[in-house]
């Protein structure tokens, strides 16, 4: 014992030395038995290792800038199967993507070398998805923030082993948003993604395709997947060589899977779909110019009313729709979107031609928490701690044969997230339920913030934050709740509700 409790004191020491009296002065706050019972398996090496690879996210490596020499990728929009009824084959396999021109990087994609297409749905939309594991390695298919049945989820507990495929069908009951899809087969999820496995899915109702809002897909409606990574001196990517325990991070942007991409846009309203496809990083968007946007939606639906901002944060998994005007901008003038630190995500070129006369609409939905909901107990509390490998819910780490909570369908239920510090002050958990669209009830006792005041199926949880939301789920079966920094959820960091 002793000698544990000094390898937690010598972690402190080292957190002092470097000057990060933030993550000291917490330290002295740490639940010593609870760390000292962590450690038990470390020895000094992997103790350091941790508290290296646990540092890289207080002083995140900076994303090199986008010479923006590369036009945009637009993911193509997948075509139905021939035949009767709305049916698509998605199909997992592996390829050779040339991101950097002249060398070929193996990676994974879906329906293709890398990514995948896009997947257009309406609501009311009876889908079959025939999914097609041509890996070498199990996988599944998981409709990130589609409200679908247990069973088509696309869960750990649905893997297809190499060679199999399976034919899954859902109605499309919920509003229109922007959701994605990416495996989700448990221990290797954090790889797959890492590697190219992430689509996009739009969902459109009477709603979004009638308040003229802008709609041109690849033209003024434009999704824009954002994934950093760390590329070896052969331009591959290796991720055994970079993997982060606590979620990997690299220093090249792709957006879309475009290196150094520039968007050309006409002068007129473009709508952007901003998708955090990272494993672990996380962005605050900004124009150069230190000019306003607006966002228009949250995860899962339209927020009521635009929401003017200069700047938006998004944590793994989180989606935000925005609309940058550019109607009045000049073609020579310069401008990009940036991230909070400075670096040039995707400079924009603006055409001289005019493009469509859309609105941004005063009103656009009718979402509303009702008093009711607000004023419901906390019925489920989730505890988020713990870094590296050592990542728990409720102090535990995921079993696929236990369940943690049990919902009765069609029943709401407040539940209150809290993101419990560590010895070196903790970090931003983004948190994740499957299967269901909620809302945020409060931040620390605090109505959130306009922009979240719309339906989210993954929120960040920033150290010592409690979050309610009220959460109702429309099917039945196993659902997963976890940590989206795709490496936390590898580890354990997940859990699972049973809806009856
Ligand atoms: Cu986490």
């Amino acid at each position: 014992m002793g000698l544990r409790i000094k390898l937690a004191a010598t972690a402190i020491g080292i957190l002092v030395i470097s000057g990060c009296s933030k993550n000291a002065q917490l330290g002295e706050e740490m639940d010593h038995s609870t760390m000292n019972q962590h450690m038990e398996d470390m020895d000094h090496s992997s103790m350091g290792d941790m508290m290296e690879g646990h540092m890289s996210h207080d002083d995140v490596v900076m994303l090199h800038d986008s010479t923006g020499e590369n036009e945009l990728k637009i993911p193509t929009m997948l075509e139905r199967d021939a035949g009767e009824g709305i049916i698509y084959t998605v199909r997992a396999q592996k390829g050779k993507t040339e991101i950097f021109d002249g060398t070929k990087t193996e990676t994974y994609g879906y329906n293709g070398s890398f990514l995948g297409p896009m997947l257009r749905f309406e609501k009311g939309d009876k889908v079959k998805i025939r999914t097609i594991n041509e890996l070498d390695e199990d996988t599944t298919f998981h409709w990130h923030g589609l409200e679908v049945s247990a069973n088509v989820d696309g869960g750990p507990h649905d893997a297809l082993k190499p060679g199999e495929e399976k034919v899954i069908e859902f109605e499309v009951a919920q509003e229109a948003a922007t959701l994605w899809f990416h495996p989700h087969p448990h221990g290797k999820t954090s790889e797959q993604v890492y590697n190219g496995l992430a689509g996009l899915i739009y969902i459109e109702d009477d709603n979004s395709k009638s308040i003229g809002l802008p709609s041109i897909y690849g033209e003024n409606d434009i999704p824009l997947i954002f994934q950093d990574r760390k590329f070896d001196d052969k331009k591959q990517l290796n991720y055994t060589a970079v993997k982060n325990e606590d979620g990997t991070i690299g220093d090249t942007l792709l957006i879309n899977g475009t290196l150094n991409p520039k968007l050309t846009v006409k002068k007129e309203k473009v709508r952007l779909r901003l998708v955090n496809g990272s494993n672990a990083r996380n962005y605050t968007f900004k124009l150069s110019s230190g000019d306003p946007f607006v966002q228009i939606a949250t995860d899962g639906g339209l927020l009521n009313e635009p929401v003017t901002l200069k700047k938006v944060t998004l944590t793994p998994s989180e989606r935000a729709e925005i609309i940058v005007d550019f109607s009045q901008m000049n073609s020579e003038g310069e401008i990009a979107l940036i991230n909070e630190e400075g670096s040039v995500l995707l400079p924009f070129k603006v055409s001289d031609q005019s493009g469509a006369v859309s609105r941004i609409p005063g009103e656009m939905n009718d979402f509303s928490l009702i008093e009711e909901e607000m004023d419901l107990p906390v019925t489920k509390k989730i505890e988020l701690f713990g870094m590296m490998k050592m990542v728990t819910i409720n102090g535990k780490k995921f079993d696929p044969e236990r369940i943690d909570f049990t919902q009765q369908q069609g029943v709401t239920e407040v539940w209150e997230i809290y993101n419990k510090p560590d010895m070196m002050g903790g970090m931003i958990h983004p948190f994740h339920i499957h299967g269901a669209q909620f809302k945020i009830i409060s931040r620390d006792g605090e109505a959130p913030p306009e922009n979240e005041r719309g339906w989210k199926d993954s929120i960040s949880v920033k150290p010592d934050e409690k979050v309610k939301i009220a959460i109702q789920f429309k099917h039945k079966g196993v659902y997963m709740f976890h940590c989206h920094i795709l490496e936390h959820e590898d580890n354990g960091m997940m859990g699972q509700i049973l809806i009856e």
